[in-house]
């Protein structure tokens, strides 16, 4: 049978409706919960792909059921609209990024109505329109004010071909060559601009305040990376303090050699005449490396000896000091006691190059005779201390304790704790960013640009051609100012923000986007402030997460908020991949496009499609034959909605069934969207048509259940399908809107199931098949099981040797 179900007619009907009628304009209600639903926002690159509606459409359901659900629900929408892309889309087409990005975002609004979504358009954020970036600059002036942005030397990735500083991701392969010219990528140091995330490095740690995955906190950990142990300073022989950072102050005993980062300030001054040479070319060399391949485990050891030795202060015995790339200048202190018997990496190196291994842990079972130590032996609970004077004898699990407290009473060393977490470098040497508000007076240094001047527009007519230098040094009227305390001739800050910044603050923004006199008003964010739900994908677990959680403890710091936590609950979504089961990409040709699909399914087909094709949280591949099944769905939900039923003279002999069904499925697609299962929802929703046109088939349920069930049908699947569901709650006469009715509740009596038949199996084969009321635990049926005759019979008198329940409806046992 031909459906009349048109899609298109029905979804364009009603977005426009929903327009004029303001469906979706969220204000404060104090009369209602809050509830602050955030999705990513989206980079405007020109085209919503299949990942935007898979991020986005079953994050605006879930908004919806809250909605439903008696929540004064907030999800609002905006563009990232600052960075590299729209430079290097300039560079070759030759457009300028502002136009670029505005013409982007224009297409992508009328994308992103095509999903249905209930945004608030009223409240859409775009980070590069001055009203916005104003707010972005002054916040950089706060963080100055805060002492929490400063400036310093730094290196950047140049390429010395294409003449230009280069971003992170602009750098390719193990051999660092530059994305645009291959060119292998030097580094150089330039004044840039930093924020203090280091210290807010602990509270960071804690997460006691948040409702976010296991994975992503994991892995925020991993980033701050906190470790404890000792700072300990040793001399070299001509007296020049070394200090060094160890989490194992317990084996100073057995620090045979130091070493060095190839950076080192003190690398200079102690090379002698024999090792320049040498010394120098390995630092050249190590220039060339990232700290992340530095790092890499299993990396060959490579190293250079100084010529000079240290002193080591516990036992002053004379240790050579090398340097290695594997010592990072940017961890600790640039230098490490190196300890091959208990660090392996220590033991690797002194191998290769023949250093003295002392062995000062004692491993359980191991014998002063058993002759040299194979690896190095590195547990920090099992043994004891050996050569290592007053402490012989020490359990190693008390020694780091022990050792740290004579340290400091030697005056030797003291207690430290250091994170892997840098402080976040915010200067880009780039033009489509938000300007730093900062002008250099050769009186006055770095002063803030005062508030009202901002904001430091962004000049339009810039050559942002790559020339080695920021952009905005070449504009002259731009780069010429005057200093804001004395008037002195000036020069501004050229480089920008990195747009990181931008997305660091955006959902306060959101609250009051078009406010002149605050970044966000203040009533707004009394109501709606923190985040309750934000969902995004996995891969900004570390920098935008860590970042927007800085700036939220920083605005704390500056009475802008009383939350100490961004977004309370976080849920990542997985990633659709194309139908070969790859990432989509144009190069593999198996890129799926949602515009395209929207025209021939409707978007209630594709918004269903990508709840129900897999888990949330999993994704998986595209399946054109898989989105048939959403589609045949909504075409049987158009044929039940719109069918004037009429029962048959029997009627009302199946109205158990159809009402215990959909009093289960409620509560079912309750429980699910409440978890964000949103296949299974849809799969439940599936059932519960399926015993509707059963019921329409026969006719044989009475008017009352027939409409309670398909009133239930569209209010649960309003949230996913939100045009057919408004369209058919019309057509039956309800009252409009069905988004803004209150979500079904089930009855826990009607949901029961009526009885169930038991098996009993004994060794495998079945003894007994009992009827009893559903729903009971599995203690229960085991009782019941056992209780019957015919059980009792085989069993001869003996306990059971194991019972066992599967699913409710099937006792084993195991005579
Ligand atoms: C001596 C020692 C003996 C160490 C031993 C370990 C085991 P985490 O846990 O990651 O904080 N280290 C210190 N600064 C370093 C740097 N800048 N670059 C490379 N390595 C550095 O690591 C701390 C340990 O890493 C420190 O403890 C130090 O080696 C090394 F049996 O000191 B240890």
């Amino acid at each position: 049978m031909m459906s009349d179900y048109k899609p298109n007619d029905v979804e364009a009907k009603w977005q426009k409706q929903w327009e004029e009628t303001a469906l979706y304009r969220q204000v404060i209600d104090k009369s209602m919960p809050k509830h602050y639903a955030l999705t990513m926002l989206p980079y405007p690159s020109g085209d919503l792909h299949i990942g935007h509606w898979y991020a986005m459409t079953p994050s605006d359901a879930r908004a919806r059921f809250m909605r439903m659900r008696g929540y004064n629900v907030l999800f609002p929408m905006g563009f990232d609209a600052f960075g590299l892309p729209a430079e290097n889309a300039a560079i070759k087409n030759n457009v300028h990024p502002a136009k670029w990005t505005f013409a982007n975002i224009e297409r992508m609004r009328g994308q992103l109505r095509s999903m249905g979504a209930m945004f608030d358009w009223e409240r859409e954020a775009v980070s590069a329109d001055p009203d916005y970036y104003r707010w972005t600059q002054w916040f950089f002036k706060k963080l100055m004010e805060l002492n929490l942005a400063y400036r310093k030397m730094s290196a950047v990735d140049f390429c010395p071909n294409c003449n230009t500083t280069l971003a992170r991701e602009q750098v390719w392969g193990e051999d660092r060559h530059c994305e645009r010219c291959g060119t292998p990528v030097i580094k150089k140091d330039l004044e840039q601009w930093f924020f203090k995330t280091t210290d807010y490095a602990e509270e960071l740690l804690d997460f006691s305040q948040i409702e976010w995955p296991e994975r992503v906190k994991v892995m925020q950990t991993n980033w701050i990376g906190r470790s404890t142990g000792a700072d300990v300073t040793f001399h070299t022989e001509q007296g020049d303090p070394i200090e060094i950072f160890t989490t194992r102050p317990d084996t100073l005993w057995g620090a045979t050699f130091m070493v060095l980062a190839p950076e080192h300030p003190l690398v200079a001054k102690i090379t002698t005449d024999e090792q320049l040479a040498a010394v120098t070319e390995y630092r050249d060399n190590a220039q060339k490396l990232t700290d992340i391949d530095r790092e890499t485990a299993d990396r060959e050891k490579t190293g250079v000896f100084t010529g000079a030795y240290a002193i080591n202060p516990v036992n002053e015995a004379r240790i050579p000091i090398w340097i290695a790339d594997y010592v990072l200048m940017t961890y600790g202190s640039g230098a490490i006691m190196a300890v091959p018997a208990h660090d392996e990496r220590d033991f690797e190196f002194a191998t290769k190059y023949g250093l003295e291994i002392i062995e000062v842990i004692r491993m359980p079972g191991r014998e002063e005779s058993d002759g040299p130590l194979e690896a190095a032996y590195t547990s920090k609970y099992e043994g004891h201390l050996v050569n290592s004077g007053a402490f012989d004898g020490t359990a190693v699990a008390e020694a780091v304790e022990k050792v740290t407290a004579w340290l400091e009473e030697k005056g030797i060393g003291k207690e430290a704790i250091n994170y892997r977490l840098r402080d976040w470098l915010i200067s880009r040497q780039r033009y489509w960013g938000a300007p730093i508000p900062v002008i250099y007076c050769p009186d006055h240094g770095a002063v803030p640009v005062p508030d009202e001047e901002l904001p430091v527009m962004l000049p339009e007519d810039v050559e942002f051609m790559p020339t080695g230098e920021s952009p905005l040094k070449l504009h002259e009227g731009f780069l010429h100012t005057n200093c804001p305390i004395c008037d002195k001739p000036s020069l501004r800050e050229t480089d920008t923000m990195d747009t990181f910044m931008c997305s660091s603050w955006y959902q306060y923004r959101y609250l009051s986007p078009h406010d002149g006199e605050h970044p966000f008003d203040p009533e707004e964010g009394a109501y709606w402030l923190p985040v309750d739900q934000y969902t995004g994908g996995i891969e900004h677990a570390t920098m935008h997460l860590i970042y927007t959680r800085f700036f939220t403890k920083a605005m704390r710091e500056m009475g802008l908020v009383t939350i100490d936590e961004p977004m309370t609950a976080l849920y990542n979504q997985g990633m659709v991949l194309g139908e070969d089961g790859e990432k989509m990409s144009k190069s593999r040709g198996n890129v799926v496009a949602p515009d395209e699909l929207v025209d021939k399914f409707g978007a209630d087909t594709v918004r269903a499609y990508l709840m129900f094709f897999a888990k949330w949280n999993q994704g998986g591949p595209w399946n054109y034959d898989g989105i048939k099944g959403p589609e045949r769905l909504l075409n049987d939900v158009w044929d039940v909605g719109t069918h004037e039923y009429a029962p048959s003279s029997e009627a009302a002999g199946a109205n158990r069934n159809l009402r215990r069904k959909t009093h289960q499925v409620i509560r079912k697609v309750t429980q699910d969207l409440e978890g964000f299962s949103f296949n299974t929802a849809v799969a439940a929703i599936m059932e519960l048509r399926n015993s509707i046109l059963d019921a329409k088939k026969g006719a044989n349920v009475s008017t009352a259940v027939w409409n309670e069930a398909v009133a239930s049908l569209l209010l649960v699947l309003a949230p996913i399908a939100p045009h057919i569901t408004e369209e058919l709650w019309a057509q039956r006469g309800r009252e409009y809107s069905i988004h803004q009715q209150p979500w079904p509740t089930w009855d826990e009596e009607a949901a029961k199931e009526d009885s169930i038949t038991l098996v009993v199996q004994i060794n495998g084969k079945v003894r007994d098949k009992i009827e009893t009321e559903a729903g009971q635990d599995d203690e229960t049926l085991k009782e019941i099981a056992l209780a019957s005759e015919k059980v009792q019979g085989w069993l001869e008198g003996n306990p059971p040797r194991k019972v066992i329940v599967v699913k409710g409806r099937l006792v084993n046992i195991v005579k």
